[in-house]
């Protein structure tokens, strides 16, 4: 059934763990569609015959026959229409919460999209131009910014489709089910070489996965243009979070901030990331990737309860590179202890006093 509707359908295989759901959806929703239209026409198709003018005849009231049936039939279809949208409702949105939730084991690789290609950055230091390596049947958590503008990352095999925007990290995952080549689109008009852009994922068995991790970044495709194009994704480069590390001490970020725990200008990044920072109008947010980058590109708009509002904005200033290694930065000392979280009372605002907004206890 599932294989009919698909061949169809004129849908790719499905390899993602995803993907035969989310076709189940879609085939559900055509069906639906379909079994509704050729309801109406038949009904359609009785009344028209049935009801046909024949004798001038308007001396019995037409309402009076059919009132009964017809309030029974409304609203039965009614109830029935209601059972459909939630089933639909039901469906969706349990999918939608499985596409939005990576398993926390995922494999992060940063995407950056710029017109008009894909680069792939891991966590290990790996670079890769338009062809990501990953192993298959593990999940893969993809962490995406642009340069430039709005792209769309497609891979039809995988059923997923996520809008990349500059300034903003959104994230997408994927669990290929076998290993292959898949075809990645760009499904956001960007320019004109849009159709041009375009790349693949390459799934391996998890074994060929760590001979390929072994051979080293040199022999991926796209390494040497990486390299030349792009110095700072080059994987010549340290491990991420020890170039986050430099990018912010070279932003001056570690003038506020501490990486150990300790009370400063800003708050610690120690235990950060994922935590739930309580904000100054009293509600909270978990400091995940969006967050940290709000914080970095638009720092007022979310403030840390008790901080002072005396964060600069880093908007336009940062390269995404820079960014996604202070975000590994951060990560990599998500289990320091970070005690309180409070601002450094070093007696500059007259013996410790808080800014305005004032210091939760
Ligand atoms: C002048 C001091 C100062 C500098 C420099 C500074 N920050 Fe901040 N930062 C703060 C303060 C104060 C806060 C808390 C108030 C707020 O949320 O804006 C903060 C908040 C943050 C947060 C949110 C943390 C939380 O617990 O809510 C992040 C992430 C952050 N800064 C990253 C950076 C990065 C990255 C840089 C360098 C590019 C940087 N900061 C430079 C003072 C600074
Ligand atoms: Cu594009």
């Amino acid at each position: 059934m599932n294989e009919l509707l698909r061949q169809l359908l004129f849908l790719p295989e499905q390899r993602s763990s995803l993907a035969r759901e989310i076709d189940g959806l879609h085939y559900f929703v055509i069906l639906v569609t379909m079994g509704g239209a050729a309801l109406i026409t038949l009904i359609g198709g009785y009344f028209l015959i049935r009801y046909r003018r024949r004798v001038q005849d308007t001396s019995r009231p037409y309402a009076g026959v059919l009132a009964r049936p017809a309030l029974l039939l409304e609203t039965a279809g009614l109830f029935g229409l209601g059972f459909v949208f939630l089933t639909f409702w039901n469906i969706g949105t349990r999918q939608f919460v499985d596409l939005r939730t990576p398993p926390d084991d995922a494999l992060d690789v940063y995407v950056t999209a710029k017109q008009w290609m894909w680069k792939f950055s891991t966590p290990e230091g790996e670079s890769m131009i338009s062809v990501l390596y990953v192993p298959a049947r593990r999940p893969v958590r993809l962490v995406m910014t642009s340069r430039d503008v709005i792209h769309s990352f497609f891979v039809p095999a995988f059923r997923i489709k996520q809008d990349v925007l500059p300034g903003r990290y959104t994230t997408a995952w994927f669990e290929a089910t076998a290993p292959g080549a898949y075809p990645i689109l760009c499904t956001e008009y960007c320019g004109t070489s849009h159709s041009e852009m375009r790349g693949q994922v390459i799934a391996l068995e998890p074994d060929d996965y760590e001979r390929w991790l072994a051979g080293g970044a040199a022999s991926t495709p796209g390494f040497a243009q990486a390299a030349a194009d792009d110095a700072e994704l080059a994987a010549a480069e340290p491990a991420m979070p020890v170039r986050g590390e430099r990018a912010a001490a070279r932003h001056g970020c570690l003038r506020c901030h501490t990486l150990d725990g300790t009370p400063h200008v800003g708050p610690t990044w120690a235990g950060l990331y994922r935590a739930v920072v309580p904000l100054e109008d009293g509600g909270e947010r978990i400091a995940d990737e969006a967050y940290i980058t709000e914080s970095i590109m638009d720092p007022l708009a979310v403030m840390h309860r008790g901080f002072s509002p005396v964060m600069p904005s880093y908007l336009g200033q940062i390269t995404p590179p820079d960014i996604a290694a202070m975000i590994e930065l951060i990560k990599s000392i998500r289990d320091v202890p970070r005690g309180a979280v409070v601002p450094w009372d070093g007696g500059v605002s007259g013996g410790g006093a808080p800014a305005p907004g004032g210091m939760t206890r």
